[in-house]
């Protein structure tokens, strides 16, 4: 991990926390990404090899993004279901990053969490539900359709279109209150805390440029991203984010609170899993799942090709009547 070199002017990690000490950071609006769980055991999107779009290549996808963008899911939504079998969030458990954010509300410094993702890791962690928007939309109710590795079909009224889960796609509108509760809570932020994100997906990547040049913005995340860098009272937290948050609970003198905080979190969440009698012990691997899902598609494909070969032929006999027409 490495943070930004000191100078007299320049804040630091440790001139961050001596101004949270003093009272003069009070309020801290967080914006999170996939980074913040990948150590809980979910694959973010782009880090190469290990992220998810790494993993896709079998699937001979138009676009990496395809599987979450809600125009290909309607047509296709294999993809979609066969990653969301592999990489279901709701047996995850909370690392220590999402265990920090609890730990800032916990202190009364936490004004806001804007949250990428849809793992619903800051509330199992025990950040409040109001304190957290899920910009994202969550996966919390959706477990039975997923957990079937299948597409679920909707049977309402004899519908018989592909179920969605509760998660805003690529395509869709953001929650209504998003554009509101942003410009409310960085008109208040003392500072701006952004994690495990790549900032390439918008409107939330526009959010640390909308922040007052004036508030300081904290970056904890594996590379520099965004326009981070370019102010002067920007700092860096370069590496691993439990790392990075872990070092930012040392220096506020939070170190053993937030283990405890962390600690509790995950007995909580086990504790959930074996109420619920959730055991997905044998949950099969990405590979897995997106293997399966490839040979379903070929296979549809192969009736298609079917069907493809089929029309051709059609349309070469009409042609051939319309030539011989012609001629005669
Ligand atoms: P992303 O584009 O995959 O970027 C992740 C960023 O985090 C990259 O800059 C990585 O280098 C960095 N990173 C990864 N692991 C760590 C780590 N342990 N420590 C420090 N940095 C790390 O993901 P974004 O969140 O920026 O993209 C937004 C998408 C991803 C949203 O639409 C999400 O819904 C979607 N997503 C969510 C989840 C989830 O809910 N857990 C998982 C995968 C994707």
């Amino acid at each position: 991990m490495s943070t930004t070199p000191s100078s007299p002017d320049k804040p630091t990690l440790s001139t961050i926390t001596a101004s949270i000490h003093r009272g003069a950071i009070k309020n801290i609006v967080v914006l999170v990404g996939a980074g913040l769980s990948t150590s809980s055991g979910l694959p973010d999107f782009r880090s190469p090899d290990t992220g998810l779009y790494a993993k896709l290549s079998a699937l001979a996808l138009p676009y990496p993004e395809a599987p979450f963008h809600i125009s290909y899911f309607n047509h296709t939504p294999e993809p979609f279901y066969a990653i969301a079998r592999a990489r279901h969030p709701m047996n995850a458990k909370p690392a220590v990053g999402h265990a920090f954010l609890a730990l800032l509300e916990r202190r009364g410094m936490l004004g806001y969490i804007f949250s990428q993702n849809v793992d619903g890791l800051e509330r199992d962690a025990g950040v409040s539900e109001e304190k957290v928007l899920n910009v994202h939309g969550s996966w919390k109710d959706q477990h039975c359709a997923i957990l079937s590795g299948t597409v679920p079909i909707c049977l309402k009224d004899g519908c018989g279109g592909n179920v969605k889960p509760d998660i805003v796609m690529f395509g869709e509108s953001l929650p209504g209150e998003f554009a509101g509760k942003e410009e409310e809570m960085l008109s208040q932020a003392d500072l701006l805390l952004v994690v495990g994100t790549s900032l390439k997906v918008a409107p939330l990547s526009e959010m640390p440029r909308k922040l007052p040049t004036h508030v300081p913005r904290v970056l904890v995340n594996r590379e520099i991203v965004g326009d981070f860098g370019s102010r002067e009272n920007d700092v860096l937290v370069l590496g691993d984010c439990d790392d990075g948050l872990r070092e930012f609970a040392r220096k506020l003198g939070l170190e053993e609170e937030l283990e405890i905080v962390w600690k509790d979190a995950v007995k909580r969440k086990e504790a959930e899993l074996e109420r619920d009698n959730w055991d997905d012990g044998n949950a099969p691997t990405l590979e897995e799942c997106v293997a399966s899902a490839a040979e379903k598609m070929n296979m549809r494909m192969g009736v298609s090709e079917g069907h493809r070969r089929m029309l051709q032929g059609h349309l070469a006999d009409k042609m051939a009547g319309i030539m011989a027409k012609r001629a005669q």
